[in-house]
């Protein structure tokens, strides 16, 4: 980041890289396999990073709702169940090289519209996109093998609803193994971030995928929770906040829809003494500052052994000060823009909160531009357990560092939260990351490293953070009988 803290600074995104991508000025609803018009009232989507309208897009309701719900059964009775796993499998490899020979277009317009970091977009969102499309692909003629049986059925009509922090990716997560077992999708993309969503109804088309098998419709909560409530829904796969997933739960309950979570986390990062600092350090930006915070298993906790706490607070001080904020269509951007103003507001609340309870507030000197949304990456210490910032998932780039001693202590204040979706440990000692895994209870626990994910390994969490697993062949079992 640069190295003052005075005036703000403007910047206009560089043209060369909106040219990439044709932004329409308004988006309709994609339903049977066209674009059309919705009945409620059209919102616009901006771009977080200048606050400027990039379109204007339709809003769906409960008529809409239906009209797509009523698609998607008609091309599941009619199409798409009938169809031979290596049938579909030729669509979903389809989509999978288009995303790949579309991949700049992608990137740019998901830091548009999301305000992530064109880097990671292009490095990283896009090219899991694309993998998870290949993989699932895999699938689509080897269900037997799928863990349901010898002949595993779909389940009908899935409705999703998934959030704004990976539009892309979390449409490729619900996407890809529900049409690779053989079921039609209803999408609702987050109100901040439909427009990659959007892109990719027209690599449907391009891909001639038939009528009806995705349709994604556009609009806030009360769109989602027309889709799940739908009568016409089989399957509702939802990932999105805790608070959201239980008035879902709530309102399937004594229905028979078959239900997956991926709700929110509060993960524990813990180094310990005898770990690689330098590499240790790597992985806390990683884990914390990566899609600036806005990650569900982002690394939220750092637990740090007390032998080399002020060592490792001095380096990632030192690091956190050459993190570059800024444009995210800029190739060097390392944070971006928050997602909107409401997160914003969110990520700035709970840092009052923490200097309120008594930790101490950390962030490298930097020029916030003019315009935007955008908070420095920060960390706090003197934190405790019982502290807010400790406790409840802030969603930003805000870390709250702990200290213990022994790792019975690190298990203990690690599990100590009502999420359970992921942790990382840092240590040389192969027993201990063993011994560590099986203690922690969290979906995924990874070692010597952070944000790792790769379309093979299932992901998913224990308590308040969901049930069901999306990745790998666990992935497919909530799309079958
Ligand atoms: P939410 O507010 O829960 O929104 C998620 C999606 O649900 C959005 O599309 C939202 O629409 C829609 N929605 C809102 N109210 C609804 C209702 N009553 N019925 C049905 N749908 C409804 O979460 P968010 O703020 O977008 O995302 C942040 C949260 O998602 C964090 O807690 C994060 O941890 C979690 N998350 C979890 C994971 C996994 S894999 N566990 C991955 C990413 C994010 P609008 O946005 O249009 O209002």
């Amino acid at each position: 980041m640069a190295k003052t803290t005075s005036a703000a600074f403007e910047y206009a995104p560089a043209p060369e890289s909106r040219s990439i991508v044709d932004i329409k000025p308004s988006y309709g609803l994609f339903v049977n396999g066209e674009f059309v018009d919705g009945h409620g009232a059209a919102f616009k989507t901006l771009s977080p990073a200048i606050e400027e309208v990039l379109a204007e897009i339709a809003e769906a309701d409960q008529a809409d709702v239906d009209a797509a719900v009523k698609a998607a059964r008609k091309a599941y009775d009619k199409v798409w169940s009938r169809m031979p796993g290596r049938e579909r499998a030729k669509y979903l490899y389809r989509i999978a090289r288009i995303i790949q020979e579309r991949a700049r277009e992608l990137a740019v317009l998901e830091s548009l519209d999301n305000g992530k970091p064109i880097k990671e977009s292009r490095d990283v969102d896009v090219p899991l996109v694309a993998a998870h499309f290949f993989y699932y692909a895999g699938w689509a003629d080897k269900l037997e093998y799928a863990g349901r049986g010898a002949d595993p059925q779909p389940l009908g009509v899935a409705g999703q609803v998934i959030p704004w922090n990976f539009p892309l990716l979390m449409l490729a997560w619900k996407i890809a193994p529900a049409l690779a077992c053989g079921n039609t999708v209803v999408l609702k993309p987050a109100e901040t971030t439909p427009l990659t969503a959007l892109l990719f109804a027209e690599i449907c088309q391009q891909a001639d995928l038939p009528p009806g098998v995705v349709n994604i419709i556009t609009g806030a909560g009360a769109t989602g929770q027309a889709l799940v409530s739908h009568p016409g829904v089989d399957k509702v796969a939802f990932t999105g906040s805790t608070e959201v997933g239980k008035a879902i739960a709530r309102a399937v309950a004594g229905t028979d829809k078959r239900v997956t979570l991926e709700l929110g986390g509060k993960a524990a990062n813990i180094v310990f003494d005898d770990a690689p600092i330098d590499q240790a350090v790597e992985g806390i930006v990683d884990g914390i500052f990566f899609n600036q915070g806005h990650v569900c298993c982002a690394g939220s906790r750092l637990l740090v052994q007390e032998s080399v706490f002020e060592e490792l607070l001095e380096r990632l001080k030192r690091r956190m000060s050459t993190l570059r904020m800024g444009d995210p269509l800029d190739k060097n951007t390392d944070i971006g823009a928050i997602n909107s103003a409401e997160q914003l507001h969110r990520i700035r609340e709970l840092s009052e909160v923490g200097d309120a309870e008594g930790a101490e507030r950390w962030a490298a000197a930097c020029d916030l531009p003019a315009k935007g949304y955008w908070f420095p990456p920060t960390i706090f210490t003197g934190v405790s357990q019982a502290h807010r910032i400790a406790r409840e998932e802030i969603f930003g780039p805000v870390l709250s560092v702990l200290t213990f001693r022994t790792p019975a202590e690190a298990v203990e204040k690690a599990n100590n939260t009502p999420y359970g979706l992921s942790a990382g440990v840092w240590t040389d000692k192969g027993s201990r990351i063993l011994s560590m895994a099986d203690k922690l209870r969290a979906g995924v626990v990874w070692a010597n490293t952070f944000n790792k994910f790769d379309p093979t390994s299932p992901f998913g969490g224990y308590k308040e953070s969901g049930y069901g697993r999306e990745g790998g062949r666990h992935g497919l079992e909530g799309y079958l009988k």
